[in-house]
Order: structure tokens, then sequence, then C-alpha cells
């Protein structure tokens, strides 16, 4: 079970964020504001207590607070971001990282290396690692180092389209594993019951298990229906604005 969840309102400069996806033109702020604030309205009811971060306009994707660090039970592990433009986010993170975790349970990824945190899938004890543009072999080597010290362990999955690992994949507890595209049929996850997403509904497979419910993008019924289906209570946000930015739910926060 998730006790906290630390979100970043959304910076006004992250209609300069980065993205893959001009086409889907320019985020709407203002409604990018209103979305946020249904996200957080989304995540309380599932019972957690909410950290917001003030927004921070000298980093435009800086509301995807996911990347800058992975947290557990057993340790924090503040990371290095791949994207340029998104180094030294996480020094932003090491401070509001202290209030809950004190220093010796707090590790460090370093360049060379680099990790962002949307490469990173919880399984209990064990961290799949995604080796995307992002995550480099050097960052996921000093994370599982860092795991290992404290009592879990990690491995590494190789990415060939998606941005992070979660773009394509989420945990919903209870072994049911949401999967899409190039993961479908990655051995590394033949033992998991597969709940396939469709091509069509693909931005879907970024929803996020938070203490017995799941909270889905809104506008993928058949996604809906199949989490459903499978025994969950499914609240859905709309988060049409982050997804000009290549961003979603799970992005969006760090809960633990
Ligand atoms: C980026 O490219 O870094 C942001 N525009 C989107 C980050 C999405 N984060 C995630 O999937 N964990």
């Amino acid at each position: 079970m998730f006790k906290n969840v630390i979100v970043r309102k959304p910076a006004k400069s992250m209609v300069e964020g980065i993205t893959s996806a001009p086409e889907l033109g320019k985020p709407d702020y203002e409604l990018a504001l209103k979305q946020h604030e249904n996200y957080r309205k989304a995540l309380k009811e599932c019972g957690v207590e909410l950290t917001v971060l003030e927004l921070d306009d000298k980093y435009p994707d800086s509301c995807f607070v996911e990347d800058v660090a992975v947290l557990s039970n057993n340790c924090a592990i503040i990371t290095n971001p791949g994207a340029e433009s998104r180094k030294g986010e996480e020094e932003e993170m090491i401070g509001v990282i202290k209030k809950f975790y004190p220093e010796d349970k707090i590790g460090y990824i370093k360049s060379p290396g680099t990790l962002e945190g949307g490469d990173v899938m919880m399984v209990g004890d064990h961290f799949y690692i995604g080796l995307s543009a992002r995550t480099n072999e050097e960052g996921a080597k000093q994370f599982i180092e860092i795991l290992e010290k404290h009592g879990l362990i990690g491995s590494v999955v190789e990415l060939k389209e998606f941005l992070h690992l979660k773009t394509g994949v989420a945990y919903l507890e209870n072994n049911n594993l949401l999967v899409t595209g190039e993961f479908i049929d990655n051995p590394i996850f033949k033992d998991f019951n597969k709940i396939i997403i469709d091509e069509d509904e693909q931005y879907s497979a970024n929803s996020i298990w938070v203490n017995g419910k799941v909270i889905v993008p809104e506008g993928y019924p058949n996604t809906k229906k199949s989490i459903e289906d499978a025994g969950y209570e499914v609240i859905t946000v709309d988060t049409s604005e982050y997804r000009k930015l290549d961003g979603g739910l799970s992005c969006l926060s760090l809960r633990f």
C-alpha cells in the first residue's frame, strides 16, 4: 500500500516541454492545471497523503516528478535524467525526499550513468529497469548496486521503441500486468497475467495502481473495461495536455 504521493504542479513553461508528437499541438496550460487538480483528487480518493510541490518554470518537464526519483519502502534513489533539459530537476527533489528518508537510505545515480524513473517498474522487491534513450547501462548498473545494498533486486529490459519502460507496461499488483506493443511477447514478462492493451489504446498502458484502485486515462474504453473485468475499481482522469508531452499518469507522481 502507498501512504504518500509527491506531485509537482505543471510549470507555465510546460508549453516548451519535450515531445515526440508535435502534431498533437502545444498543451493548453489552463486545462493542464485543471487536469492536474483532478489527478490530485483521484489520488486522494485512493487514500494517500499528498505533498504538492510548487511549479518550477526553470524546468518545462518538471511536473513529471516520477523521472527524478525512485522511492520504495527500503530506500530512495535520486536519478540522473538522461534528457539534457531535465538535468538539475533531481536537485530540486533531494530536499523533499530528505523529509521522508534518512541520509543512509538515499542513493544517487551519478554520471556517466543516467536513469529516469519512468524506466523503473517495481514488482514487490524486484525492480525492472528499461534500457532506453534516457537510461543507460551504467545507470542501470548503479541502480542495481544501490537496490542490493538495501535488500532489493533489479534486472534490465531492452527497449526498442517506447520512451520509457512504463510507457508500455504497468504492474497492477496480484501478478497482473498491463502490457502493450513491443512488450507483449517479451519473454521477460511471460509469467505475469497479462492484460493486453490494443494498439489504438496504447497510451492507456500508462495507468497506475494505487491502493487497490486503478487510475486510467480518460478516453480508453477497452482498457477501462479490461481492468474492471480483472476486478479493479477504475477512476478515470483526463490527461490530454500531458499526452502532448509524452507524459501520462505514472509520470505525474511519486507513490510510496
Ligand atoms: C520527457 O520527455 O521527459 C517528458 N516530456 C515526458 C516524461 C514522461 N515521463 C514518464 O513517462 N515517466
